[in-house]
């Protein structure tokens, strides 16, 4: 598992050099937004139950064919663990906010993610919808614990999406 500093420290370390410019600006850039990725972290922390709540009751009204008879989060079981993996995904992309690097999720949580969605039928639009829209309720709730700019924010869930959607289906 990797962080911000210590993937630069890998890179700059197989071809044995000292820090350049560019390892120094994002250095800088790293430590700058520091403040603001433990806030978020804090924010999200306080409230992690609610928004996988939200975000799952605005996926199924947005997508109410999920939860009929056919769909794959009907059935309790399944509906507990449509929302169980929402909430992985909260979690794992706190860790990446604070690490300001995304491999704890290749690691942690993509990993063969999209065999095992594919052999159990869980489809993997409705469950990148579902990223974005915890994305959304962390934003709302990121800038309503002050942060001005919530860009950053957006960087894990991103991943997310992309490495779910992109990977052949
Ligand atoms: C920490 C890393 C990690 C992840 C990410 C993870 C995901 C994960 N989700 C699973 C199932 C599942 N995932 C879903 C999710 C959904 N179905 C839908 O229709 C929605 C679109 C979506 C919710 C947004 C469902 C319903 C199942 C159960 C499928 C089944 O058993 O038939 C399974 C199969 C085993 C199980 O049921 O527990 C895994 C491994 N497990 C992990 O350890």
């Amino acid at each position: 598992m990797r962080d911000a500093v210590t993937s630069l420290i890998k890179n700059y370390d197989v071809t044995g050099r000292y820090f350049d410019r560019n390892a120094i600006d994002s250095l800088k850039s790293y430590f700058e937004s520091g403040t603001a990725r433990v806030q978020a972290a804090a924010a999200i922390n306080s409230n992690a139950s609610a928004i996988v709540k939200q975000a799952g009751s605005k996926l199924f009204e947005e997508q109410p064919e999920l939860i009929r008879p056919s769909g794959n989060a009907y059935t309790t079981r399944r509906y507990a663990a449509c929302l169980r993996d929402m909430d992985y995904y909260l979690r794992y992309a706190t860790y990446a906010l604070v690490a300001g690097n995304t491999n704890v999720l290749d690691e942690r949580v993509l990993q063969g993610l999209r065999e095992t969605y594919n052999s159990l039928g869980v489809p993997i639009g409705p469950t990148v919808r579902g990223v974005q829209i915890m994305k959304d309720l962390v934003k709302a709730q990121v800038a309503g614990a002050g942060i001005a700019n919530t860009a950053f924010v957006d960087e894990p869930f991103d991943h997310i999406t992309r490495e779910l959607s992109e990977r052949d289906i």
